[in-house]
């Protein structure tokens, strides 16, 4: 789990090829899902009917997924937000690990 301070504006969670670097471009679908996050107050949403993608370029091993941190004034618990990883195409990838979290520390 990646654990990133509320005021950091954005947490980056990688995405690996678990066999080796990239044979061919390699286009990764996702959507960001609230677990104990509330989307737009706490971070910026990717919703998973309108999902973004991230490319892993010919060569490479990884990308990151960018979670953008809105740093609100309340006082309260950590909280989560769920990194859903929807699909994987290009370079004969497969699916790994599909569900990453990225945990947001508050600061007040
Ligand atoms: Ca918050
Ligand atoms: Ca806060």
């Amino acid at each position: 789990m990646l654990v990133a301070p509320e005021g950091a504006g954005k947490a980056s969670a990688p995405v690996t090829l678990a066999g080796g670097t990239a044979a061919a471009d390699i286009t990764v679908t996702y959507c960001l899902a609230p677990i104990t996050a509330t989307e737009t107050d706490d971070y910026k949403g990717v919703s998973c009917l309108s999902p973004k993608t991230k490319t892993i370029k010919t060569g490479k091993s990884s990308t990151a997924i960018t979670v953008k941190i809105v740093d609100d004034s309340d006082p309260e618990a950590d909280e989560a937000v769920g990194v859903v990883l929807m699909g994987v195409s290009g370079g004969g990838a497969t699916m790994g690990n599909a569900t990453g979290v990225v945990n947001i520390a508050d600061n007040d």
